[in-house]
């Protein structure tokens, strides 16, 4: 009984260990305090986000917040999600803390993304610092469709600063993607590495899942994350969605999953079973 107690408060230890509050985080809510659903994203600035400053800001075309979000495995989400309303669009929101060169620690960013179809349409989520110009500002992106140099239009691919190449890391689909993103970043010049996870299986131990692309000796700073879609004049430009936006210091930070049980639940589930024993071991006595 004893070793049975000591398992269950090392698990609820554990459980409660693993709930770490993002530094930024995004869940799109709607309603009172959240997003205005119907308008543009351009904007708004609800108090229902945590880490940003400043209202989202388009450079051009429109991302509109539907009520309905996107769900992937155990994570733990709520309110909408954000969509692009099918012109060239580009929208980006300041975050109340400026990662640059002189910043030296690990983050973890974390998203949703689900695309409408799969095909040359550029949508990307990306980290810009300064502005929005594709060569001077942009400086990480995860992206899928045409417009990533010489790269086909079906895969999923990761780029730094613009003008260097773009790298592919698995075939696109119009699955609800989860991508979690590692950065090391270090203050000293070309050191920086990314390490990304698409779909982790394992949401609570990042070494449970598998790596699906990592790179290094890279320099990125930012201020900002950027959403992106350019469908590139095609006649069905369809659209792209993104949700559960979170930037923190953990793997965990970043991946929440409901606790199975409170833990105040299962210490009074012990408590219950300890009273329950004395009783026995009290009749028996008795008896
Ligand atoms: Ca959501």
């Amino acid at each position: 009984m004893r070793h049975f107690i000591s398992l269950v408060l090392v698990g609820c230890l554990t459980t409660m260990s693993a709930q770490v509050t993002p530094l930024v985080e995004d869940s799109f809510e709607t309603g009172t305090g959240g997003y205005t659903t119907g308008v543009n994203l351009n904007g708004q600035a609800p108090s229902s986000t945590t880490g940003f400053t400043g209202s989202w800001t388009n450079t051009s075309g429109g991302f509109q917040v539907q009520s309905t979000g996107l769900s992937y495995g155990s994570l733990v989400t709520s309110g909408g999600a954000a969509f692009a309303t099918g012109s060239n669009a580009r929208i980006g929101r300041l975050l109340q803390t400026t990662y640059d060169s002189t910043f030296s620690g690990t983050l973890y960013f974390s998203f949703l993304m689900q695309l409408e179809s799969v095909g040359g349409h550029y949508q990307a989520l990306e980290f810009h610092n300064g502005g929005f110009s594709d060569g001077t500002h942009r400086q990480f992106l995860i992206a899928s469709g045409g417009n990533i140099t010489g790269l086909s239009n079906d895969v999923f691919a990761y780029r730094f600063t613009d003008g260097t190449s773009s790298t592919p890391f698995g075939t696109a689909d119009t699955n609800v993607n989860m991508f979690v993103v590692k950065l090391e970043l270090s203050a000293s010049a070309g050191s920086d590495s990314i390490t990304i996870y698409r779909n982790p299986t394992d949401l609570l131990v990042e070494g449970n899942n598998t790596i699906t692309a990592n790179a290094s000796g890279q320099d990125i700073v930012f201020d900002r994350i950027t959403l992106a879609f350019f469908p590139a004049g095609e006649v069905d430009p369809s659209s792209v969605t993104f949700d559960e936006l979170r930037l923190g210091t953990s793997f965990a930070s970043v991946t929440p999953v409901p606790e199975p049980r409170s833990a105040a639940t299962l210490l009074g589930l012990v408590a219950l079973g300890m009273v329950g024993l004395n009783r026995r071991r009290w009749r028996q006595q008795g008896g």
